[in-house]
């Protein structure tokens, strides 16, 4: 007879491949046994090590999805159960995968031409290289087609452009290599990609400081990127691709890991909560677990896990069929970041005043899970790509 699994309520692994299942368990094996022992530390710190890149490289965890250039070439299933696993342990760690794999890497290999593919992406995979996405700027977030950073010619040296603006609220902008920044062309005024590289810009031309005292996503670095006429070579503009279309292609992988990422630290909530409520006792000796109102937060937070998980791996298979829309990617990634959040705020509860010691963890996921909220279109922006397609009416402005 089957047996009810808690951690896997509709079983969900029934619906992977045999090598989907090995890539998953390979990255929970490096994430539990490599990441977690380090994470209080780093959060209390607010301290990133470049290193975590070098050995997710080595293990193939980065770009993964991508076809050839040193990458593994795997399922977008796939690459969801390596966010899954590493944002089981902190979703800062998986920020800096995700920008890294998702947003560089894969913009670079969309868009990028040749050269800079075969120059750059194999030592991207390796975690040599790092790199950072720069879109937001201080006064553009939700609307980034407003955009003010601009792209002008060099008035002498042919073939170079100078940049300039400020972008902010950048993941791995400190430390990254390579920037991929998105500016308007002066001319045209449309919008294009530059892959900016660190070692061929002039003292004062750009600098990256980091954001600090952040009260959430501490276990990631985030800064800026200003650019005062920074040089960027014509052949590290995206040749093919104008407008807000080529972030955005970025964006739906990006956001696609972070439906089934958030998934992974709800679901280490729920592990975490239901330890807790096994080993605390309160009136007459019983433990938490025996309470029906704890019992029912469990039960809300299982199943709204396990819908996300089923959804985002529906929706994986369709983006690798081509049939998936944004539309799509926009529905998981509101629907598992705000039920993410929602419930970790709820499990929390259950820690009562513990819950407000770093060592019970319960408080970094929900810290973090407001960020992931925020973050690719926050919820309400997603609302509103999504009322737009429902509708046919737009209510952006
Ligand atoms: P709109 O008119 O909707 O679109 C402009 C052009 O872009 C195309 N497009 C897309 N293409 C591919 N995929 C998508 N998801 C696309 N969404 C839009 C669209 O077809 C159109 O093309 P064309 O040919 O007509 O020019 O533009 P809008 O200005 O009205 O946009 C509004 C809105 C709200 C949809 C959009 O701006 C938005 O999504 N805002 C949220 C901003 C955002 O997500 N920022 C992310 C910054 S990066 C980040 O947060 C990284 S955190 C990483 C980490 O640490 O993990
Ligand atoms: P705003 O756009 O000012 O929005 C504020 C609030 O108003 C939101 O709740 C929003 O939903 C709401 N709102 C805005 N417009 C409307 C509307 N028309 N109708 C209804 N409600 C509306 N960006 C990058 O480019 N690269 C990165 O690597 C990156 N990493 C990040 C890391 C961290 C830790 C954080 C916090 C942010 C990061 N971001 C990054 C920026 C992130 O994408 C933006 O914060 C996000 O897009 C929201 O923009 P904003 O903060 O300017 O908020």
């Amino acid at each position: 007879t089957p047996q009810f699994d808690w951690q896997d309520p509709l079983l969900s692994k029934t619906l992977l491949t045999s090598e989907e299942i090995a890539i998953g368990e390979t990255a929970e094996r490096y994430c539990q046994e490599r990441l977690l022992p380090r994470v209080l530390q780093a959060y209390r710190d607010e301290n990133y090590d470049p290193l975590i890149l070098r050995e997710m490289g080595e293990l193939g965890l980065l770009g993964a999805t991508i076809e050839g250039y040193g990458c593994a070439g795997v399922s977008t299933v796939a690459g969801g159960l390596i966010t899954r696993a590493v944002e089981r342990v902190d979703s800062g760690y998986r920020s800096g995968m995700s920008v890294q794999s998702s947003l560089v890497m894969g913009g670079i290999h969309e868009f990028g031409p040749e050269e800079l593919k075969e120059r750059l992406l194999p030592g991207m995979a390796r975690g040599e290289i790092l790199g950072a996405f720069g879109l937001t700027e201080p006064n553009h977030g939700s609307d980034p087609g407003s955009m003010e950073t601009v792209a002008r010619a060099h008035p002498s040296k042919k073939g170079v452009y100078l940049l300039s603006g400020t972008k902010t609220w950048i993941t791995n902008s400190p430390i990254a290599d390579v920037l991929l920044v998105w500016a308007k062309l002066e001319t045209t005024g449309k919008i294009r990609g530059f892959v900016v590289e660190r070692k061929d810009c002039p003292t004062g031309t750009l600098e990256t400081p980091a954001i600090k005292n952040k009260n959430g996503l501490r276990a990631s670095i985030t800064g800026m990127i200003q650019m005062e006429d920074c040089p960027v070579r014509e052949e590290n503009m995206f040749p093919d691709v104008e407008g807000l279309k080529g972030p955005f292609a970025c964006l739906n992988s990006a956001r696609y890991g972070i439906a089934l990422g958030t998934m992974g630290a709800l679901e280490d909530c729920i592990s975490r909560a239901r330890n807790y409520a096994l080993e605390r006792k309160q009136f007459k000796g019983n433990p938490l677990a025996k309470y029906q109102l704890v019992q029912k937060k469990l039960a809300d937070a299982i199943t709204d896990s396990i819908y996300g998980t089923l959804a985002a791996i529906q929706v994986g298979r369709l983006k690798d069929e081509g049939k998936a829309t944004p539309e799509m990617i926009s529905l998981i990634k509101r629907q598992n970041c705000d039920r993410a959040l929602h419930n970790a705020r709820v499990l929390q509860e259950i820690f009562g005043g513990n819950a407000v010691s770093d060592e019970y963890g319960i408080g970094r996921h929900v810290a973090n899970l407001y960020v992931t909220q925020t973050y690719e279109g926050q919820s309400d922006i997603h609302s509103l790509i999504l009322g737009r397609a429902i509708t046919g009416v737009q209510a952006f402005a």
